[in-house]
């Protein structure tokens, strides 16, 4: 059985391939992100088809999902097959904006269909309707190896599959998706290859004293600190970069900057936590909902978790930008973070994501009536 129109994506690529489109691939700037991205495009490069772009947005300037500005860059590579993994599903507006420049699109993603769906020509969703496949719980990069898979009609050789299988597994971690049925297989063969991989930036991890003294899952949980977090240079993000350099030297330099801004950050994420705590200490409502301006984006989802888990409240974390704010939400488990915004979303530009673990865009004068729908409608 197949997960519903991946075999469609799999004809349309290889067409593409044999007709020598341009092909663009475009990834949320997350590890999941990153490593869908990176399965695909060595997919492809495997069976001799050429890649034109590839495109991670840069949250810090131009948002989530597919952007305007990705489009607008992306345009001079038109008439192209635009494949987009990891996100795309709640980009109603810029999917019809990636048609009409003259994109054929293929959305790869996993996050919660809202009311519709947008225009692409073929969308693999498993969280979409009419979807058989029995496991739902994919990551993006789970979803781009089954596709992989059929891309490569069963010829996968055994090197092909470590080399993905190995960074599917950690971005299945990454997401926090089910450990049960194909997503336990894809981490046990995956973590299993892990010591040996043969790419540099994941033998430079194992050189460092980073990691000594801990055992297999905790290294894996090392390294995904390290890898998932979005620093955009080149537009490329940092796990793309180490994930795909073929240079020992690069990678073994590399990891010692991403370490000292990893340090940085837990010590901004600390910050923001208390912050946040201190406000609302003495507060009864039934929801923390805060945001500032001089917050960095990387921040606001640990910043978000943490709270969470802490106060056992739905927390609505936000970045407020000029017009508008970007924010995430974790809620405790038994809410679905997805209806409940959706019961309030005439005061919101966007939103969706997981039901645990969401995103919403909303225009600052908005701020209030949207938190008091929320604890409305809790
Ligand atoms: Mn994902």
């Amino acid at each position: 059985m197949e997960i519903k129109n991946l075999k469609k994506a799999a004809n349309r690529i290889l067409k593409a391939i044999k007709d020598k489109e341009r092909i663009i691939l475009y990834g949320d700037s997350d590890l999941d992100g990153a490593t869908s991205v990176i399965v695909a495009k060595e997919t492809i490069k495997n069976l001799g088809g050429k890649i034109s772009a590839i495109y991670f947005p840069d949250r810090e300037i131009e948002g989530h999902g597919l952007t305007d500005l990705g489009l607008d860059y992306l345009k001079k590579f038109k008439p192209a097959l635009l494949i987009i993994f990891d996100c795309g599903i709640g980009n109603f507006k810029e999917i019809k904006k990636a048609k009409a420049i003259g994109f054929d699109v293929i959305i790869v993603d996993h996050h919660k269909v809202l009311d519709k769906l947008p225009d692409a020509d073929i969308i693999v969703d498993p969280q979409q309707k009419g979807e058989k496949y029995p496991f739902k719980g994919f990551a993006a990069a789970g979803l781009s190896f089954k596709l992989s898979e059929l891309l490569l009609e069963g010829k996968m050789s055994q090197s092909l599959r470590k080399n993905f299988l190995e960074i599917v597994a950690l971005a299945t971690i990454a997401d926090m998706m089910p450990q049960e049925a194909d997503n336990k297989d894809f981490i046990e063969e995956g973590l299993s290859y892990l010591e040996d991989s043969w790419r540099p930036g994941i033998k430079a991890f194992f050189e460092t004293d980073f990691f000594k003294s801990y055992d297999l899952k905790e290294k894996a949980s090392r390294i995904i600190s390290i890898l998932n977090f979005r620093d955009i240079e080149d537009k490329l993000p940092a796990s793309f970069r180490l994930l795909t350099t073929t240079s020992s030297k690069e990678a073994r330099e590399m990891i010692p900057k991403l370490l000292e801004k990893h340090r940085e950050r837990r010590g901004e994420i600390r910050k923001g936590v208390k912050l946040v705590e201190k406000k609302i200490s003495r507060s009864k409502e039934a929801i923390i909902f805060d945001g500032y301006a001089d917050w960095d984006f990387s921040i606001i989802s640990p910043v978000a978790s943490i709270l969470c888990r802490n106060f056992k409240k739905p927390t609505f974390i936000f970045k407020k930008l000029k017009g508008e704010s970007q924010g995430t939400v974790r809620v405790p488990s038994g809410i679905d973070s997805v209806s409940l915004m959706a019961r309030c979303k005439k005061y919101v530009i966007a939103y969706g994501g997981h039901p645990k673990a969401s995103g919403f865009r909303i225009k600052n004068k908005n701020l209030q009536e949207f938190k008091s729908c929320l604890i409305e409608n809790l």
